[in-house]
């Protein structure tokens, strides 16, 4: 991509290869998916030699409306995928030591009981050691329990870093976070390091392991040692602490290059802006959960370091990626289209997935295609971690095609006040009343009242003009740990579905919001998420009715011998394989789609049905939904079942009863029919007519064959609960046993 004279682009797009063979099946299962219509219209009346079962049909021919639409959307996101490349040299060549830009980098943390304190500071530490020159990074920790522990592990990672840095770069450390990086070591030899490097590591490595044991100590004792605290007077900010949710804003620059005393690294260089923030919280202001710290943050930054570009990073995800404030200024700094580029969003990757990924962690199909064709349309969305961001544009500036931003100014703004001063200038701006009769939450910053604040903000963003980016390199930005329980992965996505149920109803609405501004195709890739939840219910007609009537003999789905039974069974084996290929293409085992599948059924009808009930619930004002934070740490057998990649259950909970019950329905109907089949003289011509209907309560049970070993087969403390056992037997039993007697 040549400019006209001597300009060359700092990145170029590219198209996904084979859309146009996609794009060729896709009409042609669109056009089996009209015959099914068809044949639902036309047989809505049922059968003339068995009972109607009108109302069946109904809902079934709902559930198919339903599914095509979400198929609809699922093709918007797939019919135009565009991949990104960047040229950093090119970036170097021009801008390096004059007028390479500042940039922020918030970490959040919300509870030290969840995220322990070393795993954030583990986070810090790899994001202030980008290999970018130090007296443009500024790293802001907002931690929202306000815990003197996290505030202990940050003071350490602040001394520790002037070791740290240096290291890094003396000896080009990959990847930065000193956890992760002692983990690699341990698979290659250290004896093959050069000797000074190994003297070097030692070293690092020793003062790195008495940090963490401090550390963890203090954790242990539930608080930072007297000692410690009345040394340092830093401290005694607690003291207006009297909890989590009422204390006054504590705010403290620990390292900053205008303190004379404390600001270089053991080689005398100068370090990265360190700020701790704890934002005032009093029981009386509603608090905003993330949302409300992150705009915290856009204002205390804007006043001590007010970079351009912020970077924002959830506590869990470290960067694997020394370059990746370069790769992303390639897209941002680029004279023909940077300008109208308000973030560009990494995927969110995993260090701890397993082979076949049981529970679907990877997000391979979102990463991989799905983030790649909202791109294709102008806007991957904003997916609250792993994003580079304009200030500008999150903070609520319009983009019109006049806007331009001078990188050179950036650089200007000096801040001469003393440390002390600007500590106080700042907290101010972190105060809880701070934000009343401001357009913050609303206009500016990330927007309040949703479940998912980020891709809600995402969208705010993109209809005030903006466009996003999307970069997905091969070597991952950034790593996470993923949950490791099928109840954590649950409970996120009713979370998720949720929120994106609450964008469809909200003032963000892609059905209507932004008209003109917006396009179509990315207003189907937002609504494709947005619907999840309510594809709970189709999926529950769907593997509930065709099995129940199993149970009667009654078909639902045209005969073998049927024409009809041809696009039905085109759009089964061409979905299926056509999903299948997509998963290998891109980096998937057949049995990590197959999990996959699992996954999405597990969703579909437990989290997404909760997240449904939810909404219905808050729309008659009658509960309120908590922001349940997913737990990272856990026991010893938990990951062992992990890593074997078993599924666990453990607790009794309503996600899981509504799982058994039905499996152990589906069972149910299955052996009924089996036997049926089996014993009666007629059985094969009867059931020709039934076949799909046996093929689906198959599929049904098969891919629920993890619950019956979790509810019969295992003994170790994953498998489900006695309780659990008990109520999906009689739910079970009850729903077949009815059904019999009265339909
Ligand atoms: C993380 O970075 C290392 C280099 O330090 C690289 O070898 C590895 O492939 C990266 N991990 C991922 C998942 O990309
Ligand atoms: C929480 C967890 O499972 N952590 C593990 C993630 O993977 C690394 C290396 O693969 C292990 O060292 C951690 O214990």
């Amino acid at each position: 991509m040549k400019k006209s004279g001597e300009y060359f682009s700092l990145f170029e797009t590219s198209r996904g290869r084979g859309w146009f063979i996609h794009r060729v099946f896709s009409i042609s299962m669109f056009v089996a998916i009209c015959f099914i219509w068809f044949f639902r219209l036309s047989h809505i009346k049922g059968h003339q030699q068995y009972q109607n079962p009108y109302w069946a049909c109904l809902a079934l021919f709902g559930a198919e409306i339903w599914f095509t639409f979400s198929w609809l959307f699922s093709q918007a996101l797939r019919w135009n995928l565009v991949f990104r490349k960047n040229f950093k040299t090119r970036l170097s060549q021009r801008y390096e030591e004059k007028s390479l830009p500042k940039v922020d980098i918030f970490v959040c943390t919300a509870d030290p009981d969840i995220e322990p304190p070393i795993m954030v500071i583990n986070t810090v530490l790899s994001v202030m050691s980008y290999d970018y020159p130090p007296d443009k990074i500024s790293v802001y920790l907002s931690d929202d329990a306000a815990s003197d522990i996290t505030f202990y592990a940050l003071l350490e990672a602040s001394t520790f870093a002037k070791h740290w840095l240096p290291f890094c770069k003396k000896f080009k450390v990959e990847p930065t976070s000193p956890a992760a990086y002692f983990n690699t070591l341990h698979h290659s030899t250290t004896s093959s390091l050069h000797p000074n490097h190994a003297k070097h590591l030692e070293l690092i490595k020793k003062l790195y392991e008495d940090m963490k044991r401090r550390i963890e100590d203090a954790a242990k004792l539930g608080g930072v040692p007297k000692e410690i605290r009345s040394n340092n007077h830093r401290f005694s900010e607690w003291d207006s602490y009297s909890s989590r949710r009422d204390h006054d804003t504590i705010l403290q620059i620990l390292l900053h290059k205008n303190d004379k005393h404390n600001s270089k690294d053991v080689d005398g260089f100068v370090m990265p802006t360190l700020v701790y923030l704890a934002r005032e919280k009093r029981p009386q202001y509603h608090h905003n959960f993330k949302a409300g710290a992150m705009n915290a943050l856009i204002r205390v930054s804007s006043n001590i370091s007010n970079a351009k570009v912020i970077l924002n990073v959830d506590c869990d995800m470290y960067s694997n990626n020394s370059q990746s404030v370069r790769d992303i200024l390639c897209f941002f700094m680029d004279d023909e289209r940077g300008h109208e580029i308000a973030y560009v969003q990494y995927p969110q990757s995993f260090e701890n997935l397993t082979k076949n990924d049981l529970y679907g962690n990877a997000l391979l199909i979102p990463s991989e295609v799905e983030l790649h064709g909202a791109d294709g349309y102008g806007g991957p969305l904003y997916i609250g971690t792993c994003c580079f961001h304009r200030r500008d544009a999150l903070c609520g500036k319009k983009y019109d095609g006049g806007y331009r931003n001078d990188w050179k100014s950036d650089n200007d703004h000096a801040i001469e006040s003393n440390l002390h001063e600007l500590e106080e200038k700042s907290k101010a701006l972190a105060s809880c009343t701070y934000e009343e009769n401001t357009q913050w939450g609303k206009k500016m910053g990330l927007r309040y009242g949703c479940l998912v604040e980020d891709v809600i903000t995402g969208f705010a963003v993109q209809s005030e003009g903006w466009k996003s980016l999307y970069y997905n390199p091969m070597r991952k930005g950034f790593l996470g740990v993923a949950p490791t329980t099928l109840l954590q992965i649950l409970v996120q996505h009713k979370r998720w579905s949720e929120g994106h149920l609450q964008i469809l109803f909200s003032n963000y609405s892609p059905l209507w919001h932004a008209p003109g501004i917006i396009n179509m195709g990315l207003r189907m890739c937002y609504l494709h998420c947005n619907m999840w939840a309510t594809t709970s219910l189709p999926i529950l007609c769907y593997s509930i009715i065709p099995s129940l009537y199993l149970l009667k003999a009654i078909p639902l789905f045209p005969k073998i011998s049927s024409p009809w039974f041809i696009p039905f069974a085109y759009v089964i084996v061409g979905e299926s394989i056509y999903c299948l290929l997509e998963f290998l293409i891109f980096g998937g085992t057949i049995k990590g789609w197959w999990n996959d599948l699992r996954m999405w059924l597990y969703k579909g009808t437990s989290s997404y049905l909760f997240a449904c009930i939810d909404n219905i619930f808050k729309f008659f004002g009658l509960s309120d939904s908590p922001f349940t934070i997913t737990t990272k740490i856990m026991d010893e057998d938990i990951s062992q079942r992990y890593e074997n990649e078993v599924m666990e259950f453990g607790a009794s909970s309503p996600f899981f009863t509504i799982l058994a019950t039905l499996a152990l329905f589906n069972l149910l109907c299955l052996l009924s029919t089996l036997k049926d089949l089996v014993f009666s003289e007629d059985g094969v011509r009867a059931y020709e007519e039934m076949v799909l209907q046996i093929l689906l309560c198959g599929f049904l049970v098969f891919i629920n064959f993890p619950i019956y070993q979790g509810l019969f087969l295992r003994k170790d403390k994953g498998k489900l609960p006695t309780s659990v056992v008990i109520k999906s037997i009689v739910l079970a039993l009850s729903a077949c046993i009815l059904f019999k007697i009265f339909i």
